[in-house]
């Protein structure tokens, strides 16, 4: 992927971002506008959360700029072209992201795709806190890591080497199973664990984007010390709540 088509891409979102913005206008000044037979477009339906904290906030570890075309852009587009696909589409509108991963083989593949990019970067986002503030996992999460793992260090070991062994683009992922075991599993693309797709399926506790936007500027080609150094910015207390979550709906 070369600045060029990241650049080309953004304009297309900011495009896409600025539609909204106009139907606005058109209501504010019917007069100038079209014909009253135009219907105003209905308001998307998925918008794009700021970030949760600064672009700087997980320095030295991801850098700003990372972060803003990562969030701005990339994640911008996902939102975009998830809400076409819905608009061209009208049963779609309504549905929870996860009602739609849980039937995605059955949706268009627009929503695999670019549904998937939205609810993996809004999991991503808040899957992370700044280095100063990252806290240990819960006691009971930290058990059930040393039972289905042998220990936290064997756990983080096994979850690099899952990432790096993604060929191409895609996630790396932590997630609780029905059985309330903990695995780890690899999604290529923007597939996740919720996805009917989705080869090992479970409840996503943790997951990390090793997309090569996700980590090239500072990176380069190195994954395997975006995935060694990433461990530094991991909410830990986020990832326990989820643990806790999931273990009580599975009582
Ligand atoms: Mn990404």
């Amino acid at each position: 992927m070369t600045i060029h088509t990241l650049t080309r891409g953004a304009t297309a979102a900011l495009l896409l971002a600025a539609l909204p913005l106009q139907g606005l206008a058109q209501q504010a000044a019917p007069a100038a506008q079209a014909p009253a037979a135009t219907t105003p477009a209905p308001a998307p339906a998925f918008t794009l959360e700021p970030l949760p904290y600064r672009y700087d906030a997980l320095e030295p570890v991801i850098d700003a700029r990372t972060m803003q075309i990562h969030h701005d852009r990339h994640h911008r587009f996902y939102v975009g072209n998830l809400n076409k696909a819905i608009d061209a589409d009208p049963s779609l509108r309504g549905l929870s992201l996860e009602a739609m991963m849980a039937r995605v083989s059955k949706l268009p593949e627009a929503v695999r795709n670019h549904g998937g990019g939205h609810w993996n970067h809004d999991f991503f986002w808040k899957s992370m806190v700044a280095p100063t503030q990252s806290k240990p996992p819960s006691a009971e999460l930290a058990a059930a890591i040393d039972r289905d793992f042998g220990s936290m260090a064997k756990f983080k070991e096994t979850f690099q080497a899952t990432g790096l062994a993604r060929f191409g683009s895609g996630w790396v992922w932590l997630i609780v199973g029905a059985d309330g075991k903990l695995r780890i599993t690899s999604t290529p693309n923007q597939d996740n664990p919720l996805m009917d797709v989705a080869a090992v399926r479970g409840t996503p506790l943790l997951g990390n984007d090793v997309w090569e936007h996700a980590y090239y500027l500072k990176y380069q080609n190195l994954r395997g010390d975006y995935l060694f150094r990433w461990w530094d910015v991991v909410d830990w207390s986020v990832v326990s709540q989820r643990y806790a979550a999931a273990a009580g709906a599975g009582r």
